[in-house]
């Protein structure tokens, strides 16, 4: 299939596009093989999965360069391969592998690639909004012209170090884009019981912080939004934030009996989900065919079963290793 002529400037040349529904699915693949390989009892501790959201980590990474620096919570998975972490050490990772991205030490919640300044996965609440404005500090003083994307989850805004955050990054001027991925429910906690005013962006704006909200189920909004939002920081004008309306179609993590929320709401949400819905706007735009999926699909299957066989071979860390890189005063000392 030809590239789509430029008539209408919303439309994505159709490389761009397929591109962009090859991201999502690759990453909605990825978690679904993880499900499976946990109920097989091959990944352990904690699993979070971000099915339904990936238009916010595919889009949003679309604004950021190889310089900029990415902070996201424990729903990471998405955004680690968006930002091009290999599939392999993030799989071996999730096994608790030596061969993993986080010597296996981490697990799901703490993937990390500081080589693509990908710096978490992290498992508190709240706690990357601090981190990122640290390393948007350091940019700042080095005088580096990167841009801090953090990602975190509506739940985060109830957290003292959100308020913090911004009030230290807006009173610094400091070059970070603060994306909220808000699914609507923290845990089993919906948004309206426990904030009195839910308007996320309204909360930016106290802090002088111009804030925008986006439909984080379009790739291309999230995408256009982001980019606005960048150049606003790149240009020294100070933090901005992104709230993402989204849905996890999924329980908060393998232990979730989801008791908070009717199967009809789920269900509803999933109709219009990310890759569902660009994939009929694919098709109206005329760049998408069942053999442009069917080869996605295959190419990704190929990566996935690759990744798996790249985690089975890896090794164990060894017991003598297990205090290295631990850093604790007298850690080895008898007393
Ligand atoms: C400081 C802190 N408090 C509580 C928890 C337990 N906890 C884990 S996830 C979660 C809900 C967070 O929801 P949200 O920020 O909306 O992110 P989502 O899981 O929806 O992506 C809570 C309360 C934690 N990890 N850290």
């Amino acid at each position: 299939m030809k590239e789509q002529p430029a008539t209408d400037s919303r439309i994505p040349p159709r490389s761009r596009a397929l591109d962009l529904l090859r991201q999502m699915i690759r990453i909605r693949r990825f978690e679904e093989k993880a499900a499976e390989l946990y109920s097989a009892g091959k990944i352990r501790g904690f699993l979070h999965l971000y099915i339904g959201e990936e238009a916010i980590a595919v889009g949003a990474m679309q604004a950021l360069r190889p310089e900029d620096a990415i902070v996201a919570t424990y729903r990471e998975h998405g955004h680690a391969l968006a930002r091009g972490t290999p599939m392999g050490p993030l799989m071996a990772e999730l096994y608790g592998k030596a061969n993993g991205c986080s010597r296996g030490r981490g697990g799901s919640m703490h993937f990390f690639d500081a080589s693509r300044r990908f710096y978490g996965g992290l498992a508190i609440v709240g706690g990357g909004l601090a981190i990122a404005v640290g390393l948007a500090l350091a940019d700042q003083l080095r005088k580096r012209p990167s841009v801090t994307a953090c990602f975190f989850g509506e739940g985060a805004v109830a957290e003292g170090a959100f308020h913090e955050s911004m009030n230290l990054a807006a009173l610094w001027k400091l070059p970070v884009l603060f994306i909220c991925e808000n699914n609507l429910y923290a845990m089993g906690t919906a948004l309206v019981r426990s904030e009195s005013m839910t308007d996320i962006a309204a909360k930016a704006a106290a802090y002088g912080i111009p804030g925008e909200a986006v439909d984080g189920m379009d790739v291309l909004a999230v995408e256009a939004a982001a980019k606005r939002a960048t150049e606003r920081v790149r240009a020294g004008g100070g933090p901005s934030l992104l709230e993402c309306k989204t849905y996890r179609f999924r329980a908060h993590s393998m232990y979730d009996p989801e008791l908070y929320r009717s199967k009809t709401e789920v269900e509803e949400w999933k109709t219009h989900g990310p890759i569902v819905s660009f994939e009929g706007r694919m098709r109206e735009w005329k760049c998408l065919t069942s053999e442009d999926l069917s080869a996605i699909e295959a190419a990704v299957r190929a990566e996935i079963d690759e990744a798996v066989a790249f985690a089975e071979r890896g090794e164990w860390e060894p017991l003598e290793e297990l205090t290295k890189d631990v850093y604790t005063a007298n850690v080895n000392s008898e007393t």
